[in-house]
């Protein structure tokens, strides 16, 4: 599962990126802009707990990978234009990260000189919308010639849903606003439409403006007005210096400024949230360890993410909530209050379950 960060030149992509990943920051003044991808943990208290129970020898938490998409920088006529090389890259992810700049800075000019967070949005959504126009219009032309040519029946299937996305996207409505069910989620999977793609916005504040955040976040909540997009505010800045820190210093930091979550935190778990994952874990002196699932996996197919075998194989799971377990404090006693259970293959996991399979 792959996240892109996406956004205009200069909006705090590469400093949020080398925060998530842990790279040290390139203070050298050269501003690079080649893509690179990470593989970033997915934080999640709930591991760190038990870890603290179990006390095992590893903890594995669970991953994602981020993409720092690098382009849109402004052309010498004075305009970004959007290139074939970066709309590319876009189509690579799983899931989109706007990254739009909401901080003053003399030193690195805005490449449309002046700061506004919606135009931002309103540029990459518009861009994107007319990529996705675009690419239906030519299928409708290919499927037509299709349903011409031969008395296949699949052309004629598929054409009805390429014209209900079209004519959505006409209206300038992204494609995640679309009613879909799964058998055409699956259609348009290989398709890699990009309004189609889960999307979270990550607005980057200077430091002085952080009394200012809820107004604007709530402004670009009002106008995009969907309950399928997280507006996060974040300070790309000031969280890069954090994660340079010592684990105590960063904790008094952070309540002098009246940060609860890193955004960095949040913006990984809106992220795994956004694709529609959620975690189970296993337990053990050896290891214990967060496996990503896709909400309603069956306790086979986890059984399979742990290892191919586990999913032939399988017997049956044991099964304990992650808040009954803490509750109880073992499987002895969880036993005993009835909350430890034996599930067969087609049970659904819920986000946070303590799974044992039994294999044969
Ligand atoms: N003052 C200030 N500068 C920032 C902030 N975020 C990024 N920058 C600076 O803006 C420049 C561009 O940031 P970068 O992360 O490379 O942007 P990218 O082009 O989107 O990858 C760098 O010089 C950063 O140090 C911020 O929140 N406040
Ligand atoms: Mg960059």
């Amino acid at each position: 599962m792959q996240i892109g960060l996406v956004g205009l030149q200069y909006s705090g992509k590469t400093t949020l990126f080398n925060t998530l990943a842990n790279i040290e920051l390139d203070l050298s003044g050269s501003l690079k802009e080649e893509a690179s991808i990470e593989v970033v943990k997915v934080p999640d208290e709930r591991l760190e707990k038990l870890t603290s129970i179990f006390n095992p020898k590893k903890e594995v938490h669970a991953t994602i990978e981020v993409f720092d998409v690098p382009g849109l920088r402004m052309q010498d006529d004075g305009k970004v234009k959007i290139t074939n090389a970066f709309l590319n890259d876009v189509k690579n992810n799983d899931a989109l990260f706007y990254v739009i700049r909401n901080f003053e800075e003399d030193s690195v000019p805005h490449p449309m000189n002046s700061i506004d967070a919606l135009r931002d949005i309103q540029f990459l959504e518009t861009e994107f919308l007319f990529y996705d126009m675009a690419f239906l219009e030519n299928r409708i032309e290919k499927l037509k010639k299709e349903i011409m040519k031969s008395k296949d029946e699949r052309p004629k299937l598929e054409m009805p849903l390429i014209e209900k996305c079209f004519k959505h996207v006409t209206e300038e409505k992204p494609l995640r606003e679309l009613e879909l069910d799964s058998n055409e989620r699956k259609l348009l999977s290989g398709y890699q439409l990009l309004t189609l793609k889960p999307l979270g916005i990550a607005v980057n504040f200077d430091e002085n403006s952080i009394n200012k955040t809820e107004e604007i976040v709530d402004k670009i909540k009002t106008e995009l007005n969907s309950d399928k997009v997280d507006v996060i505010p974040f300070f790309a800045k000031v969280e890069y210096e954090l994660s340079e820190m010592e684990e105590e210093d960063r904790e008094v930091f952070m309540s002098d400024y009246g940060i609860k979550e890193s955004a960095l935190s949040k913006i990984l778990r809106t992220s795994y949230h956004l694709l529609g994952l959620q975690s189970f874990f296993t337990v053990g002196e050896d290891e214990c360890r967060a496996w990503t699932i896709k909400k309603g996996a069956t306790a086979q197919e986890s059984a399979g993410v742990i290892h191919t075998d586990f999913y032939q194989r399988f017997i049956r799971a044991e099964v304990v909530g992650y808040n009954d377990f803490i509750t109880h404090g073992t499987f002895a006693k969880c036993k005993e209050a009835g909350v430890w259970r034996l599930e067969g293959k087609e049970y659904i996991v819920n986000d946070g379950d303590i799974l044992n399979i039994r294999h044969n």
